[in-house]
């Protein structure tokens, strides 16, 4: 190997490093976990918004094609949301607008996603996954109102 085919080598096995350092730390230090196999929840056919306590919510998705139910989720700003995201005929896509929340609805199985909402506004959530002729048009949002802060 010559010198500079070797600097090349050794640059770029330093940058891989780097890159799978930080996103170990990401994922154990800071939390940010990707959706794992949930086995203690089954998997539902009704959408559903449970609230546990003033900001702590559990909002159950449904996607059929081609509508989320709940559709238009409502919860105060500062709410902790446990979500639960299955599918009732195709694999699905769950991608929440302004957050790290990126699922796969796939039917048969329950993802999984925490997410605090820290803003308030208008979260719009798609289907990113092609699911059939009105994929385009499947999509629907959590409202985050500000000052309901408990
Ligand atoms: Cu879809």
């Amino acid at each position: 190997m010559d010198r500079a085919e070797k600097g090349a080598f050794i640059t770029a096995v330093a940058f891989m490093g780097v890159f799978f350092a930080l996103i170990v730390y990401a994922a154990k230090g800071l939390n940010i976990d990707v959706p794992t196999c949930i086995t203690d929840v089954k998997p539902f056919t009704q959408g559903q918004v449970i609230q546990h306590a003033p900001d702590r919510y559990e909002i159950h998705y449904l996607a059929k094609m081609w509508y989320f139910e709940p559709a238009n989720v409502e919860v105060p700003v500062g709410s902790t949301v446990d979500i639960y995201l299955t599918s009732a005929d195709v694999i699905h896509g769950f991608q929440i607008d302004g957050t790290n929340v990126n699922l796969m609805a796939i039917p048969g199985t329950v993802a999984y996603a925490r997410v605090k909402f820290d803003k308030p506004g208008v979260y719009h959530i798609v289907c990113h996954e092609y699911c059939g002729i009105g994929h385009q048009d499947m999509a629907t949002k959590i409202i985050v109102k500000a000052g309901e802060q408990q």
